[in-house]
Parts: C-alpha cells; structure tokens; sequence
C-alpha cells in the first residue's frame, strides 16, 4: 500500500486499501465504512443526550439481565439500519437483540455477518464518562435463517474485520481488516474521520494494569494473586503497575493498546450470572482480540488463546486477559499455576 498520510480522510483511505486488495476489500470497505457512518450519527446522539431527553433507562431488561438505555436502543437501530443499507449484511448479531437478527431482504449479495455491542460501557452515559461501540465482521457461512449457527458461532480466527470506536474527547474509529491496526480521529468541522495512527503497535510490556477491584474476593486465587503481583513494590521488576479502570472497555482497551500494560475481565466464583465473567464473546472478547493482536499483543482466558474459541451461543460470556504480549504471559504464568 502506498504510505498513506497522516490526515487522510477515512473514505480514501479505505478505497486505497480496495485498490490494493480488491478480493479482500472490495465490499468490506464499503462495509467499514457505513460503520462508521452509522458511529457518526451515534456519536452525535451520545453528544446531545443530556438536551433531547436520551439520558437514562427505557425500562426494560436485555437478554444479559442489564437494564436498557435509551441510548443503547437509539444505537443499535442507527447500526442495524446502516448495515441493512448497505446490503452487504446477511445477520446481526447485538447484544442489544436477544436473537440474531436475518436481513431477509438482502439476498445472495449479502456475505457478512456482523457482531455489534451498539454501545459499551452504557452505564457510563449519564455520567458523561466515555463509552464505545464494539464491531466484528465474519463472511456468511450458511444460506437463510436455518442456518444462523453455521454464521453466527464462529471463532475469533474467522474475523475479516474488527474494531472499536470510542466516544470520548475526541470520537476516534480504530479497526483491523488483517493488514495491521488503524485509528481515524473525527474532525467535527468536516465531519470525517481523518487518519491519525497508522499500523499501531502495543508496547512489549505496560505500567498499568486495568480490573474491577470491588470484585477481588470473588475472584479464582490465580487471578487474586495475579493482582496481588502487580501492585507489590518492587524497583527491580518495576513494581507496582498502576491501576486505571473506567468501567468501559473501549477507553480501557484503548489506553492499554497505546500504552501498554494488562486489561482483564476475570471469572467470578460467587456470581452465578458470571461464572465464565462478564464480557461477552462475540461482540467485545472476539473484536478486541484480534485489534489487540494485530497490534502485537495478546488475549487470553488465562488458559486458551480468546480468537480460537468456538462459541456456543450467540450472548456466550467468556473471561478475557488483553493487553502487552509480556503482561499476558505474565498472567497465564498465574492461571496456569507456574507462580
Ligand atoms: P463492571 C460495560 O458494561 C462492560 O461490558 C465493559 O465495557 C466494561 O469493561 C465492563 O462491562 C464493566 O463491568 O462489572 O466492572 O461494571
């Protein structure tokens, strides 16, 4: 690819990538970009909640038991809308939709199946903190609604495309089609993403390491004592790690692909809704991991690589170790009972 420049618009820069990879990107760049089409007009919606009356609960509880928000509800039909127009999509998966959603209108041309977290982190909307939208792009493997399983539960390694966009000071579209990790900064006076780091790459190891504390005691021991590692002084192995942790894992992903370090979404053993951990699969463990990995880094349960999971269900939860290559071999160092 010739070297794009810093600044170019996202549009140019994703026909450059059609132009240089026409099997690949003929229609996931077409693809990508009603995404972020679609996280144009969601980041608006996010920017004037508080002045159209968005903020707070719709009153209904989602198939993951989490009260709805309005904005959650608002985003996920500005997403779906933006991939039923585009005419590439044969399903959807959200986690704003208890079943995959089939676009039965859109016919044989129709060749991806996308996952989508419309908005993550929702708990932090009315409180203005950053939150996210999670996507990851797979082909279609089945032909027509019975054969949802054949399109919907495949691992992380089918991914052709993942990323994230997060709504924060700046609005900021990072996604991986597998040629590198890429992230364009929205220039609101133009209204376009504009390319701001080309082939980023996660530091070999972090200072800062990025977990829910308040859930310590409900931890496996591995994972307590992993912890309990990071934050014990010492000069030698530069110890303690800080911890940073914003209860949204785009703007927790996002710090740790640029800065380095370790973020983790342990199991919880009192919890039975999260045996396996809170995130899901699909739609946040499957679409980070390969970002993080075609930064360079690594993501794990503790035990297994996260991309090689076959999933079982559509909303399947999974625990998730992301971050610097050193950082998680560090932890699997834990869980795997080598310290
Ligand atoms: P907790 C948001 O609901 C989310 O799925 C992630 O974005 C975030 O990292 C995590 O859950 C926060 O969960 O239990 O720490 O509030």
């Amino acid at each position: 690819m010739e070297i794009a420049s810093i600044g170019q618009a996202l549009p140019r820069y994703l026909i450059q990538a059609e132009h240089e990879r026409p099997e690949t990107m003929r229609d996931l760049a077409t693809l990508l970009y009603q995404i972020s089409l679609a996280s144009k007009a969601i980041a608006r919606e996010l920017g004037r909640a508080a002045l159209t009356g968005t903020l707070g609960m719709t009153g209904e509880v989602n198939v993951q038991g989490e009260l709805v928000k309005k904005l959650d509800v608002l985003a996920n039909e500005i997403i779906v809308e933006a991939l039923e127009d585009s005419g590439l999509v044969s399903t959807i998966v959200s986690e704003e939709l208890d079943e995959p959603l089939y676009l039965e209108k859109a016919g044989e041309r129709a060749k991806y199946v996308v996952c989508l977290d419309p908005v993550d982190g929702s708990s932090n909307i009315d409180v203005n903190g950053i939150v996210g939208t999670f996507f990851s792009i797979r082909d279609r493997k089945g032909q027509g609604p019975d054969q949802l399983a054949a399109d919907v539960l495949q691992p992380g390694t089918a991914q052709v495309a993942a990323g994230y966009v997060m709504y924060g000071p700046s609005t900021v579209f990072v996604y991986t089609a597998r040629d590198g990790l890429h992230a364009f900064t929205l220039d609101p006076t133009l209204g376009e993403f504009l390319l701001s780091q080309e082939g980023i790459r996660i530091p070999a190891r972090g200072k800062t390491y990025s977990v829910n504390e308040g859930n310590f005691h409900r931890w496996h021991p591995y994972t307590r004592r992993l912890v309990e590692h990071l934050r014990t002084i010492d000069k030698a192995t530069d110890r303690p790690y800080s911890l940073r942790y914003t209860g949204s894992m785009v703007a927790d992903l996002h710090r740790t692909l640029l800065e380095g370090g370790l973020f983790l979404y342990p199991a919880d053993v009192d919890d039975p809704k999260k045996p396996t951990g809170k995130l899901r699969l699909l739609y946040e463990a499957a679409p980070a991991a390969l970002v993080v990995e075609q930064a360079g880094g690594r993501a794990s349960t503790g035990t297994e690589q996260i991309l090689e999971i076959q999933p079982t269900s559509p909303h399947q939860r999974v625990p998730l170790i992301i971050g610097s290559p050193e950082d998680v071999a560090l932890a699997e160092d834990f869980y795997q009972e080598r310290r």
